[in-house]
């Protein structure tokens, strides 16, 4: 089936899209087509824009369209045979704060666009094909990542997800709480339970997202395309250590409990752990690479140039392609935490945001995948995504796989974030040969 995506109608809408952004108007000329500094935070303005803006292109093609109780859009290309398991493909646009336009919109527009190629192409699925658009993959406004997709796999629960709070709104640890999920959403227009969002297990026969590569190898090995055999398990923690502040000039260096100072040796430690995680890996005859940690928020309380940190909050990412091994440095790093309440006579808590598996592809997903490249012509690798992405989680209710394209020096979460045009329709075009053979 000759297959040709409208190369230029999805670089337009992905154009577009960028531009619905709180960043300001920062188009980097410097850098090759469009790059634009894309901030768009779940429920906020831009993000409500986007999601109009889509559900619209998606009824002029034709497609159906609802929203779950939390968001996730749908837009659906019904099949001649509507009792049968869905094919889904889709992603995210929301985008952490001065990210890039490409992370998420590649897989929303590149679904939308492969269902409409395939529908002008005169291909009629037996299956339904859905393109989805995820709530909230970013942790940055509710404090963890792929809520949409977790409440869709059943691996968050209603009340728990209703009652997290708007984060956006916290300035500073201790500072009044933001409001909650539930009430947030529901002033986005979102009402209803979430517990109708988990979909039924037989809701999707097969899923399969495109994304950016977010890292180096495709560019490095020259290759166009990656197959996604599995994807990192990612945690995260909220850390808060309380010491006693007090005036920078009276308050004596002996008498001092400076909760900063603990903070940085705690950060220094999750940078050693993982670092010695790898190296024991290494000797263990692995990559040595698959362990990563992160601390990349610090909130210090009262933040004044001239008073000794009373109260700190900081956040902890850490992944790895094997729960053991991420879990063996989560053993350490509490050891080292006691051992730091000791010597500096402060009290550390610990709060588990998340802790999940690391997902697996279905094979008989990825033979299509590697069916499609092949009739392509595409040359491709399989390889393991360090990302998280909502595919961990649809993997709880359906088979997944994933297909990256390359991002240039595999920078990503930066405004400088770029795939090619080329990249970015061949990207598209093997989907879409995918879901039609998924779809049959
Ligand atoms: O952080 C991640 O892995 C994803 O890009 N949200
Ligand atoms: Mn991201
Ligand atoms: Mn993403």
């Amino acid at each position: 089936m000759n297959i040709s995506i409208n190369a230029e109608r999805l670089l337009a809408e992905l154009y577009t899209l960028s531009r619905m952004t709180d960043c300001p108007a920062t188009e980097d000329t410097s850098l090759p087509e469009p790059t634009q500094a894309v901030t768009r935070i779940v429920f906020t303005s831009r993000d409500m824009e986007a999601r109009a803006w889509l559900k619209k292109l998606a009824t002029k093609a034709g497609f159906q369209v609802r929203e779950d109780a939390v968001g996730n859009t749908f837009l659906r290309w019904e099949g001649s045979d509507p009792s049968l398991g869905a094919v889904g493909t889709g992603s995210h646009t929301d985008a952490i704060p001065h990210a890039g336009m490409y992370d998420g919109t590649v897989g929303v527009l590149g679904g939308l666009e492969a269902m409409r190629s395939l529908k002008e192409a005169g291909f009629q699925p037996k299956r339904a094909i859905e393109t989805l658009m995820f709530t909230s993959e970013e942790p940055t406004r509710f404090g963890i990542g792929c809520l949409g997709s977790r409440l869709l796999g059943g691996v968050l629960d209603a009340a728990t997800a209703d009652a997290l709070r708007d984060r956006l709104a916290e300035t500073e640890p201790g500072a009044p709480e933001g409001l909650t999920l539930a009430q947030v959403r529901q002033q986005a227009g979102f009402e209803g339970s979430l517990s109708t969002v988990k979909l039924p297990q037989q809701y999707y026969d097969a899923w399969v997202e495109l994304h950016i590569e977010q890292g180096p190898l495709l560019e490095r090995e020259g290759i166009e395309l990656g197959i996604v055999t599995n994807i990192a398990a990612p945690a995260s923690y909220r850390y808060t250590l309380e010491g006693f502040g007090g005036h920078a000039g009276a308050l004596l260096m002996p008498d001092r409990r400076d909760a900063l100072c603990a903070a940085a040796e705690l950060i220094l430690a999750v940078e050693r752990f993982a670092l010695e995680a790898n190296a024991l890996a290494k000797a263990q005859g692995h990559s040595g690479v698959d362990t990563v940690a992160t601390v990349g928020t610090v909130a210090v309380h009262p933040g004044a140039v001239n008073s000794v940190p009373s109260h700190v909050q900081i956040m902890l990412d850490i992944r790895d392609t094997d729960v053991a091994r991420r879990n063996n440095v989560m053993e350490k790093l509490h050891a080292e935490i006691a051992a730091i309440e000791s010597r500096r006579a402060v009290t550390i808590t610990e709060e588990t945001i998340n802790a999940d598996q690391p997902s697996h592809s279905d094979p008989r997903i990825l033979a299509a995948l590697e069916e499609a490249c092949r009739a392509e012509a595409a040359s491709y690798r399989t390889m393991v995504s360090r990302a998280y992405h909502d595919s961990n989680f649809m993997a709880c209710v359906a088979p997944i796989a994933m297909l990256f394209i390359p991002c240039r020096n595999g920078v990503s979460h930066r405004p400088d974030e770029y795939s090619t045009p080329e990249q970015i329709v061949l990207g598209t075009r093997v989907l879409a040969r995918t879901l039609a053979t998924l779809a049959g």
